[in-house]
């Protein structure tokens, strides 16, 4: 028997987590009391206008018949969000609701020190808790000078740095406590050992893992893309989220001049140039120059930021 609905009559509204989120599939997991994520379920949303991401914070109603099945109701605000541009210039919003992004590298496959900056200027912009994770150092060490030097400035720059090895069991309680009751996401290239960090964080995880013969077939560095989205699990008293691997990131920056905020070092020298309006190019007494010049600034920095200009300013036409 059809019922009639009852305008007054408000529904029980549950609130929830989206764990992941593709195509028309959104996950939840409804929150206790504590807030931790408990009971699963498979929800579609009332309205497609609203758009959900991994990490937001819900309102469901339950499915009377199928108590595995909700809607979603509403989308609470996002204290955070992590967010990039697409080639096209769309914004895409990653996940929502983090506080702290853990960059993944590795010595294998070989860092992309500008993919660094990158996260670091989205962090700083977002609002967001940034630092390394340097995975697989079990490994030998191969590249070790340049892995060094790379640990060495950005500690300098005062991003932490946590040496870890999924495999051998490295350094994880270290960064279990880091992540301690917060949301943490495991960000970075694909093959660094993200999901593989996540599973010996949480076991029950289960997530998939590249295998070595996928990585060998392709050659040296290049491992396929295993994790295809953006996946929360509640780990201890915070939570973990793993991403799939990326190659490049334009960091959402909706105000250009903010830019520099995301490059500390560049933003302090900048202070000292004799023209507010310096272009830090070939002014007399540009701070920036000399930084440069007396390596205060590192030289591969100031071209990431150099270009990642470029790009905000050719993406705006
Ligand atoms: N030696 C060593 N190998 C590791 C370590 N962590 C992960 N690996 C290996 O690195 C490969 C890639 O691991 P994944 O965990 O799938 O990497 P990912 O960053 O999640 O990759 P995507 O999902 O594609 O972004 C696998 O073959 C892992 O076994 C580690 O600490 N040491
Ligand atoms: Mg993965
Ligand atoms: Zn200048």
């Amino acid at each position: 028997m059809a019922h009639q609905d009852n305008p007054r009559q408000q529904p029980d509204l549950v609130p929830a987590v989206v764990v992941s989120h593709l195509r028309s599939e959104v996950e939840v997991a409804t929150l206790s009391r504590d807030g931790a994520p408990s009971q699963r379920l498979r929800c579609f949303q009332r309205s497609r206008s609203i758009e959900v991401v991994t990490g937001d914070r819900v309102l469901i109603e339950r499915d009377p018949e199928h108590p595995e099945r909700g809607v979603i109701d509403e989308v609470q605000p996002r204290r955070s969000l992590l967010a990039r541009r697409n080639r096209s210039g769309v914004v895409q919003t990653i996940c929502a609701n983090l506080d702290l992004l853990l960059i993944t590298i590795a010595p294998d496959p070989e860092p992309h020190a500008d993919l660094i900056d990158r996260y670091l200027v989205a962090a700083e912009l977002d609002g967001l808790h940034a630092a390394i994770v340097l995975n697989k150092c079990d490994l030998p060490a191969r590249n070790q000078p340049s892995i060094d030097s790379l640990i060495q400035l950005y500690e300098g720059l005062g991003v932490p740095v946590y040496c870890t090895s999924a495999v051998a069991g490295i350094g994880l309680d270290t960064l279990r406590d880091a992540i301690g009751d917060r949301t943490a996401a495991l960000v970075g290239q694909s093959g660094v050992g993200k999901s593989s960090l996540l599973n010996a964080l949480l076991p029950e995880a289960a997530a998939e893992v590249g295998s070595l013969t996928g990585k060998r077939s392709r050659g040296h560095g290049r491992g396929r893309h295993t994790t295809s989205t953006v996946r929360l699990y509640p780990l201890a008293g915070g939570v973990i989220i793993d991403s799939p691997g990326i190659r490049e990131l334009t960091p959402e920056v909706s105000d250009p001049t903010q830019l520099m905020s995301g490059f500390p070092e560049i933003a302090s020298a900048a202070r000292h140039c004799r023209f507010r309006n310096c272009r830090h190019d070939r002014e007399p007494d540009c701070g920036v120059s000399e930084a440069l010049a007396h390596g205060r600034i590192d030289a591969r920095r100031w071209r990431s930021y150099r270009m990642l200009e470029g790009e905000l300013s050719a993406g705006r036409g």
